[in-house]
């Protein structure tokens, strides 16, 4: 076969698949079987072969708005060739000014100071370093410790696997550079499966932190980060009650609560964000994926005034907080996500979550099968969790992504999970053939 940088030429796959060291893959399964997508539109890829495949995880959980959106498509062209770079050390260009304004609208509460970066890794970080820099600008200096959740993800970044609780990302990488403790996870197969949307049992799992506190000493902790709804471990929902818990234990303390939006934040659940569907106020949040809508990487970290105005103090000419990326607030990255804010506002797309949530519920509940330990949903997240087969976890996992794949749908799935989360602009018809799709799937495992 010809190689071709986009499989474009020959519409083949390329004929060297060695140098790119994929991420998060099992690299010599995937080579043994690649599977190449050559273009997108809308909901829908089409892969090297030719088929169209509906795209069932929104990219990865970023394409909100659906693939090459005109608009988006149109304002990152004309941008690139206007003002294609401008540094935002010491100089400046309009478009992050307007864009964080923008943003700052869209927040609740006082989450109205932006700072920029490129990824949710590095938001998290920046968040975590942020959160430091605010309790040591008020005298606090001996808060460093974070306390983040066994099965949270907040990216790669050595903060994030520091505080993220998913074994396999921490394991091989050293002790964390950073203080931490974890509380639990809130899954409890006994006592919540099948729920529909927030589970009745487990906000008292929120009371760890209490102990988490006294063991350390709350002079001693800088913040707590959690994802409102963990998104990588298998779409964990949070018990009724588990979120509010955690605001009012952080502020009792004095300490930071920050909410890693990187996937519930513009319109997953219906709203622009976690915190205004719950209506919990976070101190910080970190959000990056539909920010563009994957377009262009962006990362954010969104900070109330107290934060802000805590750091951004001292003499005139002094810097005040030492961070900050050669890319933050690109020029790409802000006309991509100035264009994204438009489509989502013109077409109403959170809105249209908020109503798709309800048929979205209803057809993932419907899945129920003997072969399934759980069922869970919120918003337009959604999530298949099968039992493992003897002899063979996550084999079932596996099979059923294949099989979908292969029947012309993509899910997200590991190990014995499946995870649905498509764009938000996807129709009704496309939502009978994304779960008729689902069913034959379950039906297909062993
Ligand atoms: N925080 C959260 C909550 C995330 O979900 C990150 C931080 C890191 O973002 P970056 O942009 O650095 O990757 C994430 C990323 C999946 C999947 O399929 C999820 C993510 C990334 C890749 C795959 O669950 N989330």
């Amino acid at each position: 076969m010809t190689a071709s940088p986009d499989g474009s030429a020959s519409g083949k796959v390329p004929n060297d698949l060695g140098p790119f060291w994929m991420p998060f893959t099992a690299n010599r399964q995937y080579k043994a079987n690649p599977r190449l997508l050559v273009s997108a539109e809308g909901v829908y890829y089409t892969s090297h072969d030719g088929r169209k495949i509906l795209d069932g995880q929104a990219g990865l959980w970023c394409v909100n708005a659906g693939h090459a959106h005109k608009k988006i498509v149109e304002a990152v062209q004309k941008q690139i060739a206007k003002l294609d770079f401008a540094p935002t050390f010491n100089m400046g260009h309009p478009l992050p000014f307007e864009l964080a304004g923008q943003l700052a609208a869209l927040t609740p509460g006082d989450l109205d100071h932006v700072f920029f970066c490129n990824s949710g890794s590095e938001a998290v970080d920046t968040a975590l370093k942020i959160a430091l820099a605010y309790h040591r600008a008020r005298g606090e200096g001996t808060r460093t410790r974070f306390i983040g959740r066994e099965r949270g993800y907040h990216g790669v970044g050595f903060g994030g696997i520091a505080v993220g609780g998913m074994v396999g990302n921490r394991k091989a990488f050293g002790n964390s550079l950073i203080s931490t403790d974890h509380l639990p996870h809130t899954h409890s197969l006994k006592d919540m499966a099948f729920s529909q949307g927030q589970p009745e049992w487990g906000a008292h799992l929120a009371d760890e932190l209490e102990r988490i506190i006294a063991l350390h000493d709350a002079s001693n902790i800088a913040a707590v980060i959690v994802e409102p709804v963990a998104g990588s471990t298998g779409v964990l929902v949070p018990p009724k009650g588990y979120l509010e818990k955690l605001r009012a234990i952080t502020q009792k303390h004095g300490i930071l609560l920050i909410f890693d939006e990187v996937i519930t934040g513009f319109g997953r659940l219906g709203k622009s964000f976690a915190a205004e569907y719950f209506n919990i106020i976070p101190d910080l949040m970190t959000v990056a994926k539909g920010i563009t809508n994957g377009v262009i990487p962006m990362g954010a970290v969104f900070a109330r005034d107290m934060v802000h105005d805590a750091i951004v103090t001292g003499p005139e000419g002094a810097i005040e907080l030492f961070h900050g990326y050669t890319y933050s607030g690109h020029p790409v990255a802000c006309a991509a996500s100035l264009a994204t804010l438009e489509v989502y506002r013109e077409e109403g797309l959170f809105e249209r979550a908020a109503k798709n949530a309800v048929k979205w519920q209803k057809l993932v509940h419907e899945l129920k099968d003997d072969k399934l330990a759980d069922l869970r949903n919120l918003g337009m997240m959604g999530a298949i969790e099968f039992k493992p087969r003897e002899g063979a976890p996550g084999a079932r996992g596996y099979e059923a992504f294949l099989h979908c794949y292969e029947n012309g749908l993509l899910v997200r799935f590991g190990p014995d999970v499946l995870s649905l989360t498509p764009p938000l602009t996807i129709s009704e018809s496309e939502l009978d053939f994304m779960f008729s799709t689902l069913r034959n799937a379950i039906k297909a495992v062993k």
